[in-house]
């Protein structure tokens, strides 16, 4: 069993499509460690991005994360790192294959509706930035 850390954002809330990617994660056969909608500030998602700081699209990105609440998770399966990108699909929701989450329900590159953690390293990061031992059965 892994664990990996994923967010619904805030294109995809804000449009009423939270059940709509729950869906296909259970289908996907995760397990739901951890779940909780909340509404980061600039600089709580400029902490979860840091890797991405020197990128052009880092202001905009941020802007976006916080602008609306999100739903962030830890979801559970054999392989779940590599598993829930490929439900997720490829960053530019073009180039996704179809059924994925970013095929299906993405606007552009930035407005993807889905974040996972793309590997073990960043998941434990990802996880112990939002939540604590105590919020995962
Ligand atoms: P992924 O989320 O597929 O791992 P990353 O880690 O390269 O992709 O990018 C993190 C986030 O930054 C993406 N989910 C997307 O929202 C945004 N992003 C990535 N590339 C661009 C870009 N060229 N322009 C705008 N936003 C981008």
């Amino acid at each position: 069993m892994e664990r990996t850390f994923a967010i619904i954002k805030p294109d995809a809330v804000e449009r009423n499509m939270t059940g709509k990617v729950l869906a296909k994660i259970e289908a996907a056969g995760f397990k739901i460690a951890g779940m909780k909608k909340i509404q980061l500030s600039k600089a709580q998602a400029e902490g979860f991005y840091y890797v991405h700081k020197e990128r052009p699209f880092f202001n905009d990105l941020c802007a976006f994360m916080s602008r609306s609440p999100v739903v962030v998770m830890v979801l559970e399966r054999e392989n779940a790192v590599a598993k829930w990108r490929e439900v997720m699909g490829a960053t530019n929701p073009a180039n996704a294959e179809a059924g994925t989450i970013r095929k299906d329900f993405g606007l552009s590159i930035e407005e993807n509706s889905a974040h996972g953690s793309d590997s073990a390293e960043s998941a434990a990061f990802e996880i112990s930035y939002f939540f604590s031992q105590l919020e995962l059965v």
